[in-house]
């Protein structure tokens, strides 16, 4: 890829959201505008069968789709692996001193999942006006999602069920996510927590202190009004199934484009 790779911080410590009530870190510039051009562009040409068409949202689910909670092994496309995942993988938790393993190499994000580094990502594209339900990722993944956003910002609010299990109306927070960004979500934060996007026109009232990553934000200027009229926005999460079949090489069941 041409052009100078974005300046990773020297841990993810420095881009922990501290204001939320668990562990989640916002990267603003994780991939540059060339990679973002180029990520559009591949998830743009995608044969049509690739794509799941849901009431208003339309997904992509690379290698594939789970079954029974479990993935059939098959590796992700190379244009889904770098440069996210190499980068990701580059960054560590905490500094250097502190982040070592037994093994030397300091531990990055997926330095305890079942292998080490994520195995599937699914693709979302939401129109102005659609965003996805409340929800938990679930125990099919290790407790860890990374979502690079692509096109445009949107606010992904979190929540919390009430005591009796019932979804709380109304977010715990919010976390504007700009184009180019990386965020994880992880901890409790993904296993207590829900999250959704609202289906809006535009996200309003943003402010330094109803948007919990204010302070990571690479754009702040951008919202001053307190409003992000929405745009396209894709975004790539990535997570690491924890069941993986081997049986989907030998049948040879990844044939699809
Ligand atoms: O697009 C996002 O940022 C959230 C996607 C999401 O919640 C999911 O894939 O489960």
């Amino acid at each position: 890829m041409i052009g100078m790779p974005p300046i990773l911080p020297a841990s993810l410590d420095s881009k922990q959201i501290y204001s939320l009530p668990a562990t989640a870190f916002y990267i603003s510039d994780f991939i540059t505008e060339e990679e973002e051009e180029h990520l559009l562009q591949r998830v743009k040409d995608a044969p049509k069968p690739r794509w799941k068409q849901l009431s208003h949202r339309r997904l992509q689910s690379w290698p594939s789709d789970l079954l029974r909670d479990k993935l059939l092994d098959a590796p992700l496309p190379s244009w889904l692996v770098e440069p996210v995942i190499t980068r990701l993988l580059s960054i560590p938790v905490h500094p250097p001193t502190e982040g070592a393993t037994e093994h030397g190499r300091p531990e990055n994000i997926f330095s305890v999942s079942p292998h080490r580094r994520p195995n599937h990502v699914l693709i979302n594209e939401y129109p102005p006006g659609v965003g996805i339900m409340p929800h938990k990722d679930g125990s099919a993944y290790h407790p860890v999602v990374c979502t690079v956003s692509l096109g445009a910002s949107l606010c992904l609010n979190i929540y919390k069920n009430n005591d009796s299990g019932t979804l709380h109306p109304e977010p715990v927070a919010r976390i504007l996510q700009e184009p180019r960004s990386l965020l994880i979500i992880t901890d409790t934060m993904y296993t207590d927590f829900l999250h959704g996007i609202a289906d809006i026109e535009q996200d309003v009232g943003l402010t330094a202190s109803t948007v919990a990553n204010w302070d990571l934000l690479r754009s702040k200027e951008l919202f001053v009004s307190g409003q992000n009229p929405r745009q396209t926005r894709v975004s790539l999460t990535y997570r690491d199934v924890i069941k993986v079949s081997k049986l989907g090489n030998k049948l040879g069941m990844f044939k699809r484009p």
